[in-house]
């Protein structure tokens, strides 16, 4: 694709995001429908489908043959990324949303054949777009965000985990997440995929592990933390593939290996 039409599309997307954000908010001023998806702990509301459908609806009216893959299904089943593919979540965080009402963000990232071309997410609330062009860098509020530090070790690293590592896991030593988690400064939960990924970006987290994301989870973050020197993969060190749920860890790059050896297999 050539630059003028990914920077157009860039302007575009970047307009539709903080016009979608209005949506959210103007929302979030009155009663909102709330549901249960696969268990009551897997929340949808009336926000999350109508901005997704706002997204997807001028999506459509701009470019008709660009395919749409979102988590609340408003576009197609989407089966290959043939073409430009908008991979977007309307609002990242819903467990956030609906009890916080803040640390949410809305995430759009934008596929051609395959390759991440142009990444946003948008915390809502702070009023925070991070965006994204492969080969442009990455940007916070229009400001250059600087390449992630590559002295980083291991033992001055913040590190993003989510609940799951307190439970038993069927899939993994518990006790080498323990060693994990002894070994490094700190950890945070956010509760946001994509804020873990911008964070990562911009340097104020080094790393972030979850077993279960789907693509529209890491779609736009995958572009921003690439564009400062981050890698993401699975957890068994292969790349990510963005039609199905893949285990995720994104990190520094100075770090993303040895990250990586405390998540042993069972
Ligand atoms: P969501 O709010 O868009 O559903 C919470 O730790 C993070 O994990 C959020 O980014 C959340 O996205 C995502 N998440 C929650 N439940 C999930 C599930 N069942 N599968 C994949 N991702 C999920
Ligand atoms: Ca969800
Ligand atoms: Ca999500
Ligand atoms: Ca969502």
């Amino acid at each position: 694709m050539n630059e003028d039409t990914t920077q157009h599309m860039l302007q575009q997307a970047k307009q539709w995001v903080y016009e979608a954000g209005d949506l959210i908010k103007e929302m979030m001023e009155r009663p909102y429908e709330i549901n249960t998806k696969k268990d009551r702990k897997d929340l949808v509301t009336e926000v999350d489908k109508a901005t997704e459908q706002f997204l997807l609806d001028r999506i459509r009216n701009v470019y008709p043959h660009h395919q749409v893959m979102g988590e609340e299904g408003v576009g197609e089943k989407v089966e290959s990324l043939d073409g430009t593919v908008w991979i977007i979540d309307p609002i990242d965080g819903t467990m956030n949303f609906v009890h916080q009402g803040r640390f949410f963000a809305i995430s759009v990232g934008i596929y051609v054949d395959g390759v991440g071309e142009i990444g946003l997410i948008y915390d809502v609330m702070n009023d925070d777009l991070y965006e994204a062009r492969r080969g442009g860098g990455a940007y916070k509020n229009g400001k250059a965000l600087n390449r992630l530090d590559q002295t980083k070790a291991i033992d001055d690293a913040l590190v993003g985990l989510n609940n799951v590592w307190a439970t038993p896991n069927r899939r993994l030593k518990e006790e080498a997440i323990h060693d994990l988690v002894r070994h490094v400064k700190g950890t945070r939960s956010y509760g946001s995929a994509a804020l873990e990924f911008a964070f990562i970006a911009e340097g104020i987290i080094d790393a972030y592990v979850t077993m279960r994301l789907a693509p529209w989870d890491v779609a736009a973050g995958m572009i921003l933390v690439d564009e400062v020197g981050g890698k993401t993969s699975r957890v068994d060190g292969e790349p990510l593939d963005l039609l199905r749920e893949n285990t995720v860890l994104c990190a520094n790059q100075a770090i993303h290996d040895d990250v990586l050896r405390y998540i042993v297999p069972k």
